[in-house]
């Protein structure tokens, strides 16, 4: 396996300038800020000294700011699909740094430059979408440096589940094998089956179905039947599920009876032949923290996941740094208004779509696009996932959401999980041909991508031709 000899060589390489001048940059999403706190961690017991900075991307425009006169650079969760730009950077350069790669990116194709060590599994055919995010390579980095790390396998399988890589409802691969493993032998957190609704410590069940936008029902968007649904569920099965109580509220044989009550109501509005996956995306695991509150926006780690970014979406990651060290003082009473703040954003920017933005249907895409200000590209990602519950938008079609911005244009595609698994989707490569053809640049994953435009130009054509 080349990336674990990779990952022994980048421990001597860091054990080697110990005393010499080292930086660590990492990402500024969930992934990217538990990659962080994982380093820092290793760093500080290794009685090694650092400096540390957030990047939002590596491109044209950001790495003059990353000071390579270091003697060690180390990237996380970023860093492999910019190799390139990173070697003609150290060609100028007068001080050559060593460069260590942590990340589970795509990587550029070609060769790589000797004092560049890039541990990236992709390099051994796995999957750095669905097996281990950046946060999870940097905890293999950690066990390297000491196997007794297992304390820090927590914050990888939060980094997991912020890149939504449990995306057939559980987390596999080295994510499950190694990582959660070592998180649950630590006692830090607890597996559980669950269902896949959203918001299982902080909202109502019939909220969490409300928003349910794998499949378009009559219960989308409707908060009788929703309530009618459940009732008809109790008198049924001779339960008592009240609406508003949270899915963590629920007994295990509560949730079973409403997964396969849901399935089956699911099953008659999707062509038969979807119906394979439809458990995929009803029935999962849960994944929770064992020392945080029961109900606590914490608890759970898709939640956590949102609140930061909450956070990090307007540029506030030492906030969420700080609540993951620990802080339930200062730092987590701002993430909670922060957090707020978001989910006012969310609903605003969701009821502006509603009323205010044409969908524009393609034969195998639908797309809209908003002004500066509208709907921030910040979020408008987050916006065009939650779309799918809107009457308007056609949920067995991915979306292509376009954000005016300062300097071009912001464009993110999104498609329902049960379409991308039925019909084999690839937003991430559409993405990127369509945008390169228009002078920008995308990519991500194949049912979650995003892409920096200059103009639009051709754009909506170009993605005609891939999908
Ligand atoms: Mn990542």
């Amino acid at each position: 396996m080349e990336y674990l000899l990779n990952l022994k060589k980048a421990v001597k390489i860091l054990r080697k300038n110990r005393d010499k001048k080292i930086l660590v940059c990492t990402h500024i999403d969930t992934d990217g800020i538990n990659s962080r706190i994982i380093l820092e961690n290793v760093l500080e017991r290794l009685n090694i000294e650092a400096e540390f900075l957030f990047l939002r991307q590596i491109d044209y425009g950001t790495i003059d700011t990353i000071p390579f006169d270091n003697d060690l650079i180390i990237f996380a969760d970023l860093g492999s699909g910019q190799i390139d730009l990173i070697n003609e950077k150290l060609k100028e350069t007068s001080k050559k740094p060593k460069i260590i790669i942590l990340d589970h990116h795509i990587v550029s194709n070609e060769k790589i430059p000797e004092n560049i060590i890039n541990v990236n599994p992709h390099n051994d055919g796995i999957d750095g979408g669905k097996e281990i995010c950046g946060a999870g390579v940097c905890y293999l980095f950690a066990k390297i440096c000491d196997p007794r790390f297992t304390d820090l396998a927590k914050y990888a399988v939060l980094g997991a589940v912020g890149d939504v890589q449990s995306l057939e409802g559980n987390l596999i691969g080295l994510n499950r094998d190694v990582i959660l493993r070592d998180a649950v032998k630590a006692g830090d957190i607890s597996v559980s089956p669950d269902l896949q609704f959203y918001g299982k410590h902080t909202r109502p069940l019939f909220t969490s179905i409300k928003y349910f936008t794998d499949v378009r029902t009559d219960l989308t968007d409707n908060d009788s039947r929703i309530i009618n649904f459940i009732n008809n569920v109790n008198r049924k099965h001779g339960t008592d599920i009240i609406p508003k109580d949270y899915l963590c509220d629920l007994t295990f044989d509560q949730k079973k009876i409403m997964g396969s009550e849901f399935l089956h109501k699911c099953s008659r509005y999707i062509p038969p032949d979807w119906r394979i996956h439809l458990p995929k995306v009803i029935f999962g695991e849960s994944y929770e923290l064992t020392n945080e509150e029961f109900k606590s926006n914490l608890k759970n780690l898709e939640e956590f996941s949102t609140c930061i970014n909450g956070c990090s979406r307007y540029d506030e990651y030492e906030v969420p740094l700080e609540v993951l060290k620990g802080d339930r003082d200062k730092n987590y009473s701002k993430m909670l208004k922060m957090l707020k703040k978001h989910k006012r954003n969310l609903a605003g920017s969701m009821n502006f779509l509603r009323n205010d933005v044409e969908i524009v249907q393609k034969e195998n895409f639908q797309y809209f696009k908003v002004d500066k200000n509208a709907i921030k590209g910040n979020i408008v990602g987050i916006v065009a996932g939650m779309s799918y519950s809107l009457e308007k938008v056609d949920w067995k079609k991915p979306i292509f959401a376009v954000s005016e911005m300062d300097d071009g244009y912001k464009v993110s595609a999104r498609c329902p999980k049960l379409l991308s698994f039925a019909e084999d989707i690839n937003l991430a490569t559409a993405i990127n041909y369509a945008s390169k053809k228009v002078g920008g640049s995308g990519g991500g994953h194949k049912f979650a991508c995003g892409a920096y435009i200059p103009e639009i130009g051709d754009f909506v054509k170009y993605l005609e031709e891939k999908l």
